[in-house]
């Protein structure tokens, strides 16, 4: 199922609620800029043309986004955007709300919000073509996280693999530990119910993510599942879109992710970085002693991460670079690969800089613009689960 937006008459947007089969009776909503209109409709609303999309993704402010960022979500939320037909709207969000799951100090997370707001437009993000906005800025994400929170199942939850990533604990960890319990913040334990709750709320439909966040789209299907059980059908069930760039892995420590709060800084390039300092951790990156290069990212995670990120710059298999580069060094690896980073990196980089150091007040403008559309649409959702649950 999808999104149903459909442009009905001047100004005026018609949200269907989401419905099995084409024979139920409903409320129809209607929005216009300032006002939503309802009225009861004997017919069913006809299920969406699967051209019908809604996209919805996020990122944390919890440092300058990456290269596995990049890869793993950004870049494909560009693509997506350029790409789009009529029928598709794409809503991209700041999630603050997410980061606080870990502690922050307030200023620094002021200057992350608003460089992760800033690297969005840098990589290409259109606020004419998509809404952008602060998770924060829109309550409707927190009321509905709480709404959500009281179909959730903890026993699902606590299977769940980020609280324990976060607090540096195996797999295999449960809650019956009392001293994992009392390490356990409730909000960390609870990110899957909000990340739920940020992609339902705006009806959506497709949610393009890195792999390491396919567990929590399964969760968040789940609870749509769960509560339209209850309730009856409200929310779409949202597909993951996974980029080609599965898991782009640490520069350091190559079996792990590369991830902003890794604590060496060499273990990422920042989109950000300049030319010298992408070639500095290019060259550092951790390989083996074994001077050839092959493809094997089991046995050799670290020239095997290099020749993969080449692929995703020279959309080339990574079989096919280990060949190219066989008669060579991995010196001449490391410095092709940082060419192309560089060289990809640079228009972006540029961009960022100059809305960094804009005076004039244009990232607030864009984001209180987007908040406003982000609201309105939320809003609208709101409305039908209130509905339903008889608030
Ligand atoms: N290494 C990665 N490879 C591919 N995709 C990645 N993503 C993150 N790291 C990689 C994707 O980036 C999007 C935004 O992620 P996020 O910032 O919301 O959360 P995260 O996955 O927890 O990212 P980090 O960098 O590891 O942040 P910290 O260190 O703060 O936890 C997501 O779509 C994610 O899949």
């Amino acid at each position: 199922m999808h999104a149903n937006i459909g442009r009905c008459g001047q100004g005026l947007t018609k949200i269907p609620r989401f419905g099995s089969n084409c024979l139920r009776s409903g409320f129809v909503y209607w929005q216009s800029n300032s006002h939503c209109f309802r009225r009861w409709s004997s017919f069913q609303t006809p299920r969406s043309p699967d051209t019908t999309r809604t996209i919805f993704s996020g990122i944390q402010p919890t440092g300058v986004p990456h290269l596995g960022n990049y890869l793993g979500a950004l870049r494909e939320w560009v693509r997506l955007q350029n790409d789009t037909t009529e029928g598709t709207t794409l809503y991209f969000s700041i999630v603050d709300l997410h980061a606080l799951t870990v502690p922050q100090e307030s200023a620094q997370l002021r200057r992350w919000r608003k460089e992760a707001f800033a690297t969005l437009l840098a990589v290409g993000l259109d606020p004419s073509r998509s809404t952008i906005f602060y998770q924060s800025s829109v309550q409707a994400h927190a009321e509905l996280f709480w709404i959500l929170c009281t179909v959730a199942s903890m026993g699902y939850l606590s299977r769940m693999t980020q609280w324990k990533s976060k607090l540096q604990l195996p797999d295999d960890t449960t809650l019956d530990n009392s001293a994992t319990r009392s390490r356990l913040r409730l909000g960390l334990f609870a990110y899957p119910v909000l990340q739920a709750a940020d992609i339902l709320v705006h009806r959506a439909t497709h949610v393009p993510v890195g792999e390491d966040q396919k567990q929590h789209l399964e969760f968040s299907r789940n609870i749509a599942n769960s509560f339209n059980h209850i309730y009856g059908s409200v929310f779409p069930s949202p597909e993951a879109l996974i980029s080609p760039a599965k898991r782009v892995m640490s520069l350091k420590e190559p079996t792990l992710k590369m991830s902003k709060s890794h604590v060496d800084e060499r273990s990422r390039i920042l989109l950000t970085d300049s030319p010298d300092e992408i070639h500095k951790k290019i060259k550092a990156a951790l390989t083996d002693s074994d001077t050839m290069i092959t493809y094997d990212p089991i046995r050799r995670p670290g020239v095997s991460n290099l020749l993969e990120l080449l692929g995703h710059f020279e959309g080339k298999s990574c079989q096919d670079l280990a060949l190219e580069f066989q008669s060579t060094s991995l010196r001449a690896l490391k410095e092709n690969l940082a060419s192309y980073i560089s060289n990809h990196l640079r228009p972006i980089r540029d961009k960022y800089i100059s809305l960094m150091d804009d005076k004039t007040g244009y990232l607030d403008d864009v984001s209180e613009q987007g908040a406003r559309a982000a609201r309105a649409n939320a809003e609208l959702t709101m409305r039908q689960v209130r509905e339903v649950m008889g608030l």
